[in-house]
């Protein structure tokens, strides 16, 4: 009898392993890497050690450069936050669908019957989630904050939600997680309103001796936290966030999302709150720079990547995993609070050798540190090539052999430049500030601005725009501070790229 089992086990295991096989598809799964994309705010250039960064340490972000591929010319598709989100998501450029910094209370911007990058990555068997910043609009417009707020995430392609809605100085300054208010008491329903005050809490204008720090107009509106924000909003208490718990909060959320579904492939979009402001870093983080708040901000970003990638690593999966790291924009000090960023900057240049910052279509607004880290796969280096973040959807797409949507106009395939395989990235691409910019390899044209005016709270922040009313031209292989205006030098080459960037702005399909 015993004879007789023994001989069965054999074939007892084969037909299990079948079962498996069938079932749960694990070898072509297995080819999925899973994709943690660690999308910083308002993070320059040289705002991390590995680019270049003083005053300020970067340990973890700096060994994911050392040991991935760091590129040295890549882009955020735009200079602001809300246009880059949407062309990272879509694979088209924001200018298509106007896509502008958005107030707290807008509508979803992304159209729901679009295929966005996160829904091609579910239909390849992918777990989807998005922890933290969103400002992509949610809903219909005027949400009803105390219902579950759809359309949002889950319509755009994500099965899991953990947001700050728009930004940290916009209300509501509440957390949804799967479209619900976390925390949100029925008796203390929460209303907000962009134009008129509401509600009992104070508001910046009345009250600064309440503020953690001062701010300026249009962020001296009602006050959270002893922090004023943009906008009003009355009630829900019991659902208002600490903003020095941020980086805490969206850690776990991102640990659990990632603990969760490491048995199967999965893509993380990690949006953090860090730089941008409030810059209010957790007591943990005070003063471990040289820089006050913005430096501390740094830090603590620095030191949540770590906790990610360890995380990785002690759940055995670092080695199929692809980590990018990257920013939606570039750097700015001043952007409304007074938080010491330009008096205390000393030495450091957030924006590198290169022009402008955050709004400007100078490249310092999307030129931002970018490394793709995959242990064991890739070969360290330090690329040249240009990439932008435009090019994520198409790139992973060809990765898992998958199909772009129908209406992906602009994003390009250039899995092998993103994996360090070679050097040639995008011969053309556009920047998006106030107005376009268009980079052909080393030569940068930027549109003339005509219509429309440069926002007046702008001014007297530092802010270098870039916009022109007549056509600039920039080689940027001797002028990398785009410094030297050669446009009236080539005529030649200012109509031929006005009439390419004509013909890209009019393109309908791809
Ligand atoms: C601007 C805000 C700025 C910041 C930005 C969005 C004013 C004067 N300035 O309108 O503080 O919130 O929007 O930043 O309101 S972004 O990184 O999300 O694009
Ligand atoms: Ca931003």
């Amino acid at each position: 009898m015993k004879k007789i089992i023994l001989l069965f086990i054999p074939f007892l295991f084969i037909a299990c392993k079948h079962k498996t096989t069938e079932g749960q598809n694990p070898k072509s799964d297995s080819k999925k890497p899973n994709i943690v994309l660690l999308y910083i705010d308002d993070l320059g250039y040289a705002d991390v050690g590995a680019y270049g960064a003083k005053g300020v340490e970067t340990p973890n972000v700096d060994k994911l450069a050392s040991n991935g591929v760091m590129f040295t010319d890549a882009h955020s598709t735009a200079a602001t936050c809300t246009p880059s989100r949407y062309s990272l998501l879509t694979g088209n450029y924001a200018f298509r669908n106007n896509a502008e910094i958005l107030p707290g209370d807008a509508p979803l911007l992304i159209d729901t019957s679009f295929v966005t990058m996160p829904k091609m990555l579910q239909k390849a068997g992918y777990t989807t989630g998005v922890v933290g910043k969103w400002h992509l609009g949610l809903g219909y417009g005027k949400v009803d904050w105390n219902k579950p707020v759809t359309p949002g995430p889950s319509e755009v392609g994500f099965d899991y939600s953990f947001l700050l809605p728009a930004t940290g100085d916009r209300v509501p300054t509440v957390f949804l997680e799967n479209n619900n208010v976390v925390n949100l008491s029925e008796d203390d329903p929460i209303a907000v309103n962009y134009d008129k005050k509401i509600g009992h809490r104070p508001v910046g204008t009345e009250r600064p001796d309440l503020l953690k720090m001062e701010a300026d107009l249009q962020h001296s509106q009602t006050i959270v936290n002893g922090i004023s924000r943009i906008g009003y909003m009355g009630g829900g208490e019991s659902a208002e966030w600490v903003d020095e718990d941020f980086p805490f909060v969206f850690t776990e959320k991102a640990s659990n999302f990632i603990t969760k579904n490491k048995d199967n492939p999965f893509f993380l979009f990690y949006s953090f709150h860090d730089i941008h402001v409030p810059r209010a870093p957790n007591e943990k983080f005070k003063n471990k720079s040289k820089m006050g708040p913005r430096g501390d901000a740094i830090v603590q970003m620095d030191y949540m990547v770590g906790e990610v990638t360890k995380l990785l690593e002690k759940e055995g999966i670092a080695e199929n995993t692809i980590i990018i790291f990257t920013s939606d924009n570039g750097p700015v000090l001043n952007d409304g609070y007074n938080d010491q960023a330009a008096e205390l900057i000393g030495d450091h240049n957030p924006s590198g050798p290169f022009r402008g910052g955050k709004y400007s279509i100078y490249e310092a607004g999307t030129r931002v540190p970018m490394i793709v880290y995959w242990p064991g796969t890739i070969k360290p280096m330090k690329s040249a090539a240009m990439m932008t973040q435009l090019d994520f959807y198409a790139s992973f797409a060809d990765m898992l052999e998958m199909k772009k949507g129908e209406k992906v106009i602009d994003s390009e395939n250039h899995l092998s430049a993103l994996l360090g395989k070679t050097e040639n990235g995008r011969k053309v691409m556009l920047e998006e500030g106030f107005t376009l910019g268009l980079r052909d390899e080393h030569w940068k044209y930027i549109e003339p601005f005509t219509n429309g005016s440069i926002p007046e709270w702008m001014e007297n922040k530092d802010i270098e725009s870039g916009l022109q009313s007549e056509p600039q031209l920039y080689n940027l292989s001797e002028d990398k501070g785009e410094k030297n205006n050669l446009a009236l030098e080539k005529p030649e080459l200012v109509k031929e790229y006005g009439e390419l960037l004509k013909k890209i702005k009019t393109k309908t399909k791809r």
